[in-house]
This record gives structure tokens, sequence and C-alpha cells, in this order.
């Protein structure tokens, strides 16, 4: 074991680990050397649930925030891929069921990569900015980060704003290429712009993050409710939390009880000069804000003709689109490259990081 691993040590019964606490774009988590963790999984796991108190709905006794947009945790190591610098694992860790799951990728957490990676010394920086080759373990595509590097030191500090994060922060872009199919195989598992499951016309869709896009109105909201609102409605997650699981194998995603994908995104038309207008549950809980391979696969919904994304969404033209995707606390734009078919060949975003704490945590 390196020094720091978890090591069950100072009475704890899982051990210690080091670990920076970060916010990656709207979400938060812990974030670890891949060296730092037990190689076991389910030792690894079982630290992990310790570390963010789960299962808990308060996370009382961990450093989870009660939310599953801060019970998140980022497995990294230096990558041996050429081309790439670093491999990054993502882990969802459930707030209130004993369950660490790696079947769903995580962009936001993915802003936080970058400057931890420099910070630990697996990358050198490059100058002011340092581009950052990330392969991303859980669906195994590559993502590039652009972190701000003045004098070749990290910086959190910048004037770029994210919806959902109150403030300022230095800006890092984040490019996609190739993410149709991440987890399901094909842009659209089955084969159709649309399915009809329940009665719902649905498109079952995943361009980096497995989602099933829908109307709001056709499960009986209008699309603009708040978060709470959209959390307090039981009759509404139960009618969503049916059609998830007949699409789960759909998707060949098998079954999706005990897992965080497919997302459910209820999409309507903007009201605020954006190109659709979106409320997501991930699953089970309403999204503050949308995530940011979520907001990508609605996107290019909006691309597929017939789609019930398309029919509520104002697209640009041209082969570069900037859709501005609205959600509960503002807006995320995804620039959209396409190609002469019309088909979406990258995607780039506007996220930041910040880090919070670097120490050691305990199980
Ligand atoms: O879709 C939450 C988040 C996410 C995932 C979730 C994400 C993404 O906002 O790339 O970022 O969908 O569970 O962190």
């Amino acid at each position: 074991m390196s020094e720091g691993r978890a090591s069950g040590r100072e009475g704890h019964a899982n051990g210690s680990a080091r670990c920076m606490w970060m916010r990656g774009g709207t979400s938060k988590g812990g974030y670890f050397l891949k060296s730092d963790l037990p190689a076991d999984t389910a030792q690894r796991d079982t630290f992990l649930l310790s570390v963010l108190g789960s299962p808990d709905p308060r996370q009382i006794d961990g450093m989870g925030g009660a939310d599953p947009l801060t019970s998140k945790v980022a497995v990294v190591s230096k990558s041996e891929r050429d081309g790439i610098d670093v491999d990054y694992l993502f882990l969802q860790v459930f707030v209130d069921q004993a369950i660490v799951t790696d079947a769903q990728n995580c962009g936001n957490i993915l802003a936080g990569i970058g400057p931890f990676a420099i910070e630990r010394g697996l990358i050198p920086a490059t100058g002011d900015e340092t581009r950052v080759a990330i392969f991303m373990e859980n669906t195994g595509q590559v993502a590039v980060a652009t972190v701000r590097t003045p004098g070749g030191v990290v910086t959190y500090a910048g004037d770029a704003a994210i919806d959902g994060v109150p403030g300022t922060h230095a800006p890092i872009p984040l490019e996609f290429r190739d993410t149709a199919g991440s987890s399901c195989g094909a842009l659209l598992p089955t084969g159709n712009a649309v399915d009809t499951v329940n009665g719902v016309p649905v498109t079952l869709i995943d361009n980096g993050m497995p989602c099933v896009v829908m109307k709001a109105t056709a499960v009986g909201i209008t699309g603009y409710e708040d978060r709470d609102t959209l959390d307090a409605d039981l009759e509404l997650k139960a009618k969503i939390e049916a059609i998830r699981l007949i699409v789960g194998p759909m998707m060949n995603l098998g079954d999706v009880t005990d897992k965080s994908v497919p997302k459910m995104m209820l999409v309507a038309p903007p009201r605020n000069g954006g190109a659709v207008c979106v409320r997501s549950f991930i699953p089970h809980r309403a999204h503050a804000t949308i995530g940011v391979l979520g907001a990508v696969s609605v996107a290019t919904a909006c691309l597929i003709e017939g789609s019930p994304a398309a029919q509520v969404a104002h697209v640009p033209k041209g082969s570069r689109k900037t859709l501005s995707v609205e959600h509960p606390t503002g807006e995320m734009s995804c620039v959209l490259e396409t190609d002469a078919s019309g088909t979406v060949v990258s995607a780039a975003l506007l996220r930041t990081a910040r880090k919070l704490m670097d120490g050691v945590v305990f199980g």
C-alpha cells in the first residue's frame, strides 16, 4: 500500500486516504489518485460509502451533501494510452442505498480532473494554459480540458460564470468527440427516433449519457417547474420510473433498477431565448441544473427529425450550432459540430471548478 492509501489507521474502521475535495461544474465530490485507494473494488467501495456517509438520507456521518450531485467520486491515474494524459473513473455513491456505481460518466466532475491531475503532478503545466487529454474509463471515450495555469500553476480564479454556481472562476472548456453510443452501443440504441412506452413518445438516446427524452406535457407537467416541485411530485416520479425500468433493456443497459442511468429528460419549448428547456431526473431526484453529457445528449436529440425534442426546440442553422439548454437555474450552452449528414461529431461546453480541500479523508 502506498502512503495515504486507505489503511485502517487512527481507529477508523475503514481506514483513511489522501484526497482533494472539489467542486466540478455544478457537482461536488472527492478526487483520489487510484494509487491512494484500495485496489480491491469491494474494499474501495466500502471505504467510499463510509467516506461519503452512505447509506443515510442526511449522510450525516460523512462528507456527502445528502444529494446525488454532491455524493460523487473521481479516481484518477496517469495514463499509459497513446496521446492521453490521465485516466478518469467516475463513481456515483448513492445517498440512501449502499451502492457505488461506475455505470455512468460525469461531465461536471470531469471539470476538476485537469486541475487535480496537474496539482498532483501527474502531468506538467505547459504554459499559461494546459490542455489535458482525459480517458473516461466509464465509457471508453476521450475528453480534452483546457486549464488555466499562469506561471505553471493551476488557478481557479477567473471571470467565467456558469449557471448554478455563484460567482466567477477560471474557465475550463471541455471538448468531447465520438461520444455517440457511450454506454448503449449506438446513438439511438433501438434504431428509432421515437419509441412509445406506456403511451409516451420517447427518444432513447446516448451521446455521452444514456437519456430518455420526452415532452414534459406527455407526462403531465409543463416543464418549467422548479426542483422542489418536481421532487415532491410522487405521481410524476412513479410514471417516469415505470418508463425507465421498461427502456433499460431496450437501451442495452439491462436491469436498471439499481443503476443511475438512463437519465429522464423532460423537454419543453425554450422560454428565455435558448434552444430547449429541460427538467431532468438523475434518475430519482430532479437535477438542480443539468448534467454535462446529459445536456449534450438532449441537444443532440433536438437535431433528430420527428423526435419529441425536435418538436419543441428552436435549433440554430449551420454545421456549428450553439444550443442553449435551459434548466431550473439558468442555462448550459452546448456547441455541437455536425458533419455533412447532420450527425453530431463533437461537442464543447464551458465549466469551472474549484479546489475546496486537500488532505486526508477518513472512512
Ligand atoms: O451528464 C449528474 C452532474 C451529473 C452528470 C447526473 C453529468 C453529465 O450534473 O455529464 O455531469 O446526471 O447524475 O454532475
